[in-house]
């Protein structure tokens, strides 16, 4: 820290000094604060290295990216409120928090929308990816890229989740995340909203009994030391969002910009590339610690898409006809 605390001295002393005379479109020295929630040894850590790197080799080493992991500089909502208010420049996190900022970005938590990571490659990096993005620069914060989290699954310490009627009584921490909430309140569940960051400490406390999450994440936050069930629900494609400060993007120059953009294309298709390839071996991992794992019949996972089937409807309501239309329309022309 300080070391970060020097350079920032010595660039608030060269701008004292008065702004050296550079071309507009000449790639400056600027640090760049990059924030996550997993472990450093997980997908998101591995992709910010690429990240960090890629942009330092494109700028010939001016944009500095310091990675942040395991939540060190917040959770997810405390990231983004510190992107806004411009004192973190960047951070990836998942696109279900932002429901507080644009609450369009709960559609991403309809359950059962995505059939395979194919269909959200396609929504995501298209049209209507770009539309919601948009939606946040007003906000303050500035969408870059999605990478991806992957589709959830249950765990818990008290059954195997078989069908919707398994899920009942069971306290499961989701996200802060109203779509989220009312899903597995309807299914049954004695759902809680929970900070990510907190989770853990509260399943080995037992303030809650479960949670959910994809494969990749259940692994490297080793959930698997305090969870005994492990359920293949795949019920919802969690995205993550690459978010840069509105305030601070404002500042860069075209070619800043340019360069923090490639790079962050770099690493969203590595991070794919690592975490589909690394799924197989997260779950042998995790049948290995002695997690009883079980898959859900087609028909029951048809049950449980009925049974949330009223959320769907209540949200897509209340964002608006023309987006859940579009997104939709989007799907389908991924399936061709
Ligand atoms: C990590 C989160 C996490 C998400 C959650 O920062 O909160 O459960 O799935 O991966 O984004």
């Amino acid at each position: 820290m300080f070391k970060i605390a020097k350079m920032f001295a010595t660039a608030t002393v060269l701008c004292a000094v008065g702004s050296p005379a550079f071309a507009a479109d000449e790639v400056r020295p600027h640090n760049i604060r990059f924030g996550y929630g997993l472990n450093e040894d997980s997908v998101q850590g591995r992709a910010a290295l690429v990240f960090a790197e890629e942009l330092g080799r494109l700028s010939s080493g001016k944009l500095r990216m310091m990675t942040f992991g395991g939540a060190s500089l917040g959770s997810d909502p405390q990231m983004q409120a510190a992107l806004i208010g411009g004192v973190q420049e960047m951070m990836v996190g998942s696109t279900a928090t932002l429901v507080g900022t644009v609450k369009e970005f709960g559609v991403f938590d309809f359950p059962f929308l995505f059939n395979n990571e194919k269909e959200a490659d396609a929504v995501l990096d298209g049209p209507f990816g770009a539309k919601l993005m948009s939606k946040l620069e007003d906000k303050g914060l500035v969408g870059l890229v999605y990478w991806e989290n992957g589709f959830r699954n249950l765990t818990n310490s008290r059954r195997s989740v078989e069908k919707v009627e398994d899920l009942s009584g069971i306290k499961l921490r989701v996200m802060q995340n109203q779509v989220a909430l009312d899903v597995f309140k309807t299914m049954g569940a004695n759902a809680v909203p929970m900070a990510f960051s907190e989770l853990f400490s509260a399943l080995e406390t037992g303030v809650v009994d479960g949670q959910e999450n994809p494969v990749n994440t259940i692994q490297s936050s080793k959930f698997y030391e305090v969870q005994k069930y492990l359920s293949l629900t795949k019920h919802v494609y969690s995205p993550w969002i690459v978010l840069a400060s509105k305030k601070w993007w404002d500042k860069l120059n075209p070619a800043e910009q340019g360069l923090i953009h490639q790079a962050a294309v770099v690493a969203r298709d590595a991070e794919r590339k690592d975490n589909r390839a690394g799924s197989a071996k997260a779950m042998a991992a995790l049948k290995e610690s002695g997690m009883v794992i079980n898959a859900v019949s087609d028909a029951e996972l048809d049950r449980m898409r009925a049974a949330v089937q009223p959320v769907v409807e209540k949200f897509s309501k209340e964002y608006g006809e023309d987006i859940t239309k579009e997104l939709m329309a989007a799907i389908k022309g991924a399936r061709g």
